[in-house]
C-alpha cells in the first residue's frame, strides 16, 4: 500500500488557509522551476479570484519524503460551512489555522466542533505570527478553552501546536526558533496525521465528496478510497444515497498532484482520486465492489437556515439583456446546482417561482452571480430565515456574532443590535482603541445589517457570524428605516429630473438609465415610499438659455451591487437580475395595487 496522509485545512475566513497551501506546494517542490503560478492558486474560479475568498473546497497532493500528502483546502466563510462539513469525513486529520491576532472567531468554533465530533485531533497552526499585534500564547489558550468547551477528549486536548507565517513561508515548533521554512510543519504532518485505515485487500469502498464536470467526459466524482483498489475500465457498483444500485464502468481515473491532473491506471486505499463514467453520480454516493456492495454512511450536513425566492423576470424590461429567461431554464439550472451542493436545496412554490434554501446571503448571492454571468435573467426576493416547528414551538436560527470596532462606536452598535434582538454575551478591549463585542442574535436580525454597520463604524468595523442553533422565535425585529423612491413612468431617466429629485434621498440611477413604472430608483430620506417622475424633461422655451442645462450638478448615484440590493429590499420589493443590470423594483408595479396592499397589511 502507498504511504499516504490526508488532511484538510480549516479555519475562520481569511486566517490564511489558501496561502498556506500555496507554500506547502512550493516548498515540497511540486512546481517545476519555471512554472508560473498565481498567488493563492487553489482559489481557481473567477469569483474566488475577484473576491479573494475560497468558495469551493478543492484538493491537491504533494509528495514529501516519499509520502503522498493529500490536502483539501476549505472555505472559511460561514455560508460555505457545508463544504467543510463534508470534507472533514474524507481526511484523517485537520490543520486548524487560527490568526495569531484575531484568535478564535465564530467560524473557528463551527469547524472545531465538527472536527472534534468526527474524532479528529487537530494540528493547531497559529498563523500570521508576523503581525505586529500577534499574541500567539493568548491564542493557544483560547484554542485550548474552545476545545474544552466543545467536549474534547484528553487526547484531543493534547493537540500539537505550530507557529507560522504562511505568507512568509515559515513554521516552527516554538516561538523562539528562527524563521526558516515549513519543514517543521511537514514533519509534524508526517508524525501526527494517522495513516489511512482500511486495506487494498478489501472490497472497494469509495465515497464522493465533490463533483466536477468536463465537456468530453461528463460528470466526475472526486472521492476518497476507504477500502480496496479501483482501476481504469473496471466495472463497479454505484450506490446512491437512497440505496439505489447501478453497475457501471470506470471510463476515466484521474490522479492529482499540485495543480495538475493526469490519467492513472489504478489507485488504492487512502488515496483521493477523480472518477468518471457514472452519469448519475452525486456527492455522498459510494462506489463499491459489485460482488459485495457495502456503501459508506450517507453524509449528514447541517440544514439550510435562509431562503430566497428566485422567479421568472416579469418586469417590463424582461428578456432584453439575458439569454435564459424561462421557468424551465431556471428550474434546470437550480437542479444542477443542488446536485453539486448538498448544503443547498430548492422547491418550486408556484408558477415560475423557486424557493432556494441555503446557509446565508453570500452563498445565495454567489449562485445568483454565477447565473447572471452564464446569461440568466431572473428576479429574487428578500431573504427569509427558515422557521421550524419543534414540539409545537416555532423555532428560528440564531447566530453567534463577533464584532471588532473602534471603541467610540461600541455604544451605538450595541443599541442598534438591541433593536434587532441581539443579546450581548461578551465585551472585551482588544487594545489599540478597539473593542470586541460578542452577541447571540436571531439570523433575521442580521439580514440587511452589513451596509448599515459599515456606515456606522466608518468602514473600520469588522463583523463575523456563524450558525449557532435553532431557538424559539423571538418576535419582531427592526427593518429598513427608509422608504423607496418609485418611478411612475416608463422610459429613460433624464438628468434634469434627477437633479430636481436628488435632495429627496439617495438616487440609484443616472441619466439615460431605463426605468419603468414601479421600479425603485432611489432611497427616500423619509420612512414612506414616494412615487416620482424621473423622466420629465425641462420645458423647452423658444429662446435657448445658453448652457443652463450643462450647469446642473448630479450627485453620483449609489451603485447597487447584487448583495447591496438583496440586503436593501423589503418584502414588497424584488431585485431584477440580468447579465448587465441589477435593478430594484416593487413586486406590484401598479401604484394602485401597491397602495391597496399596503393598506391591507397596515390594518391586518
Ligand atoms: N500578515 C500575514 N498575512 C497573511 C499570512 N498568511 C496569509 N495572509 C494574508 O491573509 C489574507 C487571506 O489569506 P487567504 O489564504 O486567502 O485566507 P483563507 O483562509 O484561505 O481565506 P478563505 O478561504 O476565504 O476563508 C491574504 O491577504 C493573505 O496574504 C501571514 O502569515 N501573515
Ligand atoms: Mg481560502
Amino acid at each position: 500500500m502507498r504511504d499516504i496522509r490526508n488532511i484538510a485545512v480549516i479555519a475562520h475566513v481569511d486566517h490564511g488557509k489558501t496561502t498556506l497551501v500555496d507554500e506547502l506546494l512550493k516548498q515540497s517542490g511540486t512546481f517545476t522551476a519555471h512554472q508560473e503560478v498565481d498567488e493563492r492558486v487553489m482559489d481557481s474560479n473567477d469569483i474566488e479570484k475577484e473576491r479573494g475568498i475560497t468558495i469551493l473546497s478543492k484538493n491537491t497532493a504533494i509528495d514529501y519524503e516519499g509520502v503522498r500528502i493529500n490536502i483539501i483546502d476549505t472555505p472559511g466563510h460561514a455560508d460555505f460551512g457545508g463544504e467543510v462539513e463534508r470534507v472533514l469525513k474524507m481526511v484523517d486529520c485537520v490543520l486548524l489555522l487560527v490568526d495569531a491576532q484575531e484568535g478564535v472567531m465564530p467560524q473557528t468554533k463551527f469547524v472545531v466542533k465538527k472536527a472534534l465530533q468526527l474524532g479528529h485531533r487537530p494540528i493547531v497552526v497559529i498563523n500570521k505570527i508576523d503581525k505586529p499585534g500577534s499574541d500567539a500564547d493568548r491564542v493557544v489558550d483560547e484554542v485550548f478553552d474552545l476545545f474544552d468547551q466543545m467536549g474534547a477528549t484528553e487526547e484531543q486536548l493534547e493537540f500539537p501546536v505550530i507557529y507560522a507565517a504562511a505568507r512568509d513561508g515559515y513554521a516552527k515548533l516554538s516561538l523562539d526558533e528562527p524563521n526558516e521554512n515549513l519543514i517543521p510543519l511537514f514533519q509534524t504532518i508526517l508524525k501526527e496525521v494517522p495513516k489511512p485505515k482500511g486495506s487494498d485487500e478489501n472490497g472497494l469502498q469509495l465515497q464522493v465528496f465533490t463533483l466536477d464536470y468536463d465537456n468530453f467526459i461528463g460528470k466526475i466524482g472526486i472521492a476518497r478510497i476507504f477500502n480496496g483498489t479501483i482501476s481504469m475500465g473496471e466495472t463497479v457498483t454505484l450506490v446512491k444515497a437512497d440505496g439505489e444500485k447501478v453497475k457501471g464502468r470506470v471510463t476515466k481515473l484521474i490522479g492529482f498532484k499540485g495543480v495538475e491532473r493526469f490519467d492513472i491506471k489504478t489507485a488504492g486505499t487512502g488515496d483521493i482520486v477523480a472518477v468518471a463514467g457514472f452519469e448519475t453520480i452525486d456527492v455522498g454516493d459510494s462506489l463499491c465492489d459489485p460482488a459485495n456492495p457495502m456503501p459508506l454512511d450517507p453524509m449528514h450536513i447541517e440544514e439550510p437556515t435562509l431562503s430566497v425566492t428566485f422567479s421568472v423576470n416579469d418586469s417590463p424590461l424582461a428578456g432584453q439583456e439575458g439569454k435564459y429567461v424561462t421557468s424551465n431554464k431556471l428550474d434546470e439550472r437550480l437542479a444542477s446546482e443542488m446536485n453539486t451542493n448538498i448544503a443547498m436545496n430548492y422547491e418550486q412554490t408556484g408558477e415560475g417561482k423557486f424557493k432556494v434554501n441555503g446557509r446565508g446571503e453570500l452563498q445565495i448571492c454567489i449562485l445568483a452571480e454565477n447565473m447572471r454571468r452564464e446569461g440568466f435573467e431572473f428576479s429574487i426576493g428578500r431573504p427569509e430565515v427558515i422557521v421550524r416547528i419543534v414540539d409545537g414551538v416555532k423555532m428560528e436560527p440564531f447566530e453567534h456574532l463577533v464584532i471588532d470596532t473602534p471603541d467610540e462606536f461600541s455604544g451605538s452598535i450595541i443599541e442598534k443590535l438591541g433593536k434587532r434582538k441581539a443579546n450581548m454575551t461578551n465585551m472585551v478591549p482588544m487594545g489599540s482603541g478597539y473593542t470586541r463585542l460578542e452577541f447571540e442574535i436571531p439570523a433575521r436580525g442580521l439580514i440587511g445589517i452589513r451596509t448599515e454597520f459599515l456606515t456606522e463604524t466608518k468602514g473600520e468595523g469588522v463583523m463575523n457570524h456563524s450558525f449557532l442553533e435553532f431557538r424559539p422565535h423571538s418576535g419582531v425585529v427592526e427593518s429598513r428605516k427608509y422608504g423607496a423612491l418609485v418611478s411612475m413612468e416608463n422610459g429613460e431617466a433624464v438628468g434634469y429630473s434627477i437633479f430636481n429629485l436628488q435632495d429627496r434621498g439617495i438616487m440609484f440611477i443616472k441619466p439615460q438609465d431605463k426605468v419603468y413604472n414601479g421600479m425603485v430608483v432611489g432611497q427616500h430620506a423619509k420612512g414612506n415610499d414616494l412615487d416620482i417622475n424621473p423622466i420629465k424633461a425641462k420645458q423647452q422655451s423658444n429662446v435657448r438659455s445658453s448652457g443652463a442645462d450643462e450647469a446642473i450638478k448630479l450627485i453620483p448615484p449609489k451603485q447597487m451591487s447584487l448583495e447591496n440590493a438583496l440586503e436593501w429590499i423589503e418584502e414588497d420589493e424584488l431585485v431584477e437580475v440580468t447579465p448587465i443590470s441589477i435593478r430594484v423594483r416593487k413586486r406590484a408595479l401598479d401604484a394602485n395595487i401597491r397602495k391597496r396592499t399596503a393598506k391591507k397589511t397596515k390594518f391586518a
